[in-house]
């Protein structure tokens, strides 16, 4: 465990190393680092670094090595599960990536970037954007969440089903460890059998085995033809049923695929400018149906106008919109993204962010939906996500005009009765978001015995000291 004081002289060290620019300890200055977007965690800090690259951040760890310091990673702080919001005991220091923030390489050929841990994911899609390229990870947050974050968590968000998790994306990695020594691992080879695959140890870790610094991404060939279409449908199974039939016609040209829920599509109409609803009537159910293929006559406008006919005498859509122009699909994805936000403002929430094999995706929704209503009389249950994955957000909003604090003190209760169907029909009670703060109490229960137990062997290894996101993702 961490020593119980920060060493004598620790900030005027890294004061020294790191210049005005690289060291915020003013309170106004620290405080966006010290919350997190949900609103869950407050915590507290010694200052937060900002190093300027690699060398710096090792440098700096160096330091926090030497005296036991804990360290909480930050990127863009858009943790669903406080994963980097520091503690409350005020002992750690936040390391931000926000400055390395360099695209070091593009390469067309190679179809590879190399990308430092704080630029931006939207500033990545668009380097790659600008070389003509595909960079395909895609989320809600993209606009702030970083290359070092997305990795850290192993992020899935919407193109998953196409193209993978953040994990299939990367090729190589440049890591800081608890030590401070900086592990060069940037290969962008395909091919690479070479022992253990290190580099997919720090893939979904959290920041508590060493600190992504730089990453080498996979990029693809550009989308020369779309369609996008906005279905009602009848239920939870014609959700799936539909996902099959595109699925079956062109696997590869389903880029995603997504379900929303009527609440959830409610309150993005009800909570956010510019949001309508695109088909005629209001349904309980709707897929989002994202179409790309990097053939510009692939005729995918034409395959979904098929498609959804076919489904439509099968009584699976009840009505479709298909987008006419970029700015429409921009304006029906808003749908979808915008649900976090519309869901914040319509009240408290609590998040179930699972996964269930996804042939079990619609028992699991009804099952969830049903023990959730009979726990909080009145709740309303929004799940919506990425039925293709099989990973859907199992949320519950709030009963109209409850006492949010006396909602969200069901938050466990909440929890443990989604968690109770997901484990009964094989799933995760964390698909994407990760273990962060929130979830530790439940790795025990979930990956016990040897699973855990290699898990602490791996964490004992390598941040003996455990000064690497303490109190994060191992019980
Ligand atoms: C999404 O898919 C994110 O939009 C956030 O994973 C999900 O707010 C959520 O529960
Ligand atoms: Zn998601």
């Amino acid at each position: 465990m961490p020593d119980a004081a920060p060493p004598a002289g620790l900030l005027d060290r890294l004061h020294a190393l790191l210049g005005p620019r690289g060291l915020l300890t003013e309170p106004g200055d620290i405080a966006p680092h010290l919350s997190d977007w949900r609103g869950l965690y407050r915590g507290a800090a010694l200052a937060v670094a900002r190093p300027a690259d690699a060398a710096e951040v090792a440098a700096v760890v160096r330091l926090c090595a030497e005296g036991g310091t804990p360290i909480t990673v930050q990127g863009g702080n858009t943790s669903m599960v406080g994963g980097a919001t520091p503690d409350e005991s005020g002992r750690h220091l936040v390391l931000s990536l926000a400055r390395l923030n360099r695209i070091r390489d593009l390469d067309p050929v190679d179809m590879t970037m190399t990308a430092e841990a704080g630029v931006v994911l939207k500033a990545a899609q668009v380097a790659a954007a600008e070389a003509g390229c595909l960079f395909p990870l895609s989320l809600g947050a993209e606009g702030t969440a970083t290359v070092g974050g997305v990795l850290s968590t192993n992020a899935g968000g919407n193109t998953t089903v196409r193209y993978g998790n953040a994990r299939e994306l990367m090729l190589g990695l440049e890591v800081v460890l608890p030590d401070g020594s900086l592990w060069n691992g940037l290969r962008r080879l395909r091919k690479d059998n070479t022992g253990y695959a290190l580099r997919h140890l720090f893939v979904g870790a959290e920041g508590t085995l060493g600190i992504v610094t730089a990453a080498v991404l996979r990029m693809f060939p550009r989308a020369r033809d779309t369609a996008l279409a906005f279905c009602a449908v009848a239920d939870e199974e014609a959700a799936l049923a539909l996902f099959r039939r595109f699925r079956d016609r062109d696997e590869g040209a389903v880029r995603a695929f997504e379900y929303m829920s009527g609440a959830g599509v409610d309150f993005a109409v009800r909570h956010i400018e510019g949001v309508t609803l695109p088909v005629a009537a209001r349904a309980d159910h709707y897929v989002l149906v994202d179409l790309a293929s990097s053939r510009p006559d692939a005729g995918l406008r034409e395959m979904a106008e098929a498609v959804l006919f076919e489904a439509m005498e099968a009584g699976l859509v009840l009505d479709a919109a298909l987008a006419e122009s970029e700015a429409q699909a921009q304006r029906i994805w808003r749908i979808r993204e915008e649900h976090p936000e519309a869901q914040k403002r319509e009240g408290a929430s609590v998040k179930n962010d699972v996964s269930v094999p996804v042939s079990k995706v619609p028992e699991m929704i009804r099952r969830c939906s049903a023990a959730l209503r009979e726990l909080v009389p009145g709740s309303r249950p929004v799940p919506f996500g990425h039925i293709g994955d099989g990973n859907i957000h199992m949320n519950l909003e709030q009963p109209e005009g409850m006492d949010p604090a006396a909602f969200l003190a069901r938050s466990h209760d909440i929890m443990d009765c989604v968690n109770a169907v997901v484990r009964d029909l094989g799933g995760s009670f964390s698909a994407e978001h990760g273990i962060g703060r929130l979830k530790t109490g439940m790795m025990a229960d979930w990956r016990g015995g040897a699973e855990l137990a290699a898990m602490q062997a791996i964490k004992a290894a390598l941040d003996p000291r455990g000064i690497m996101n303490p109190g994060r993702v191992l019980p």
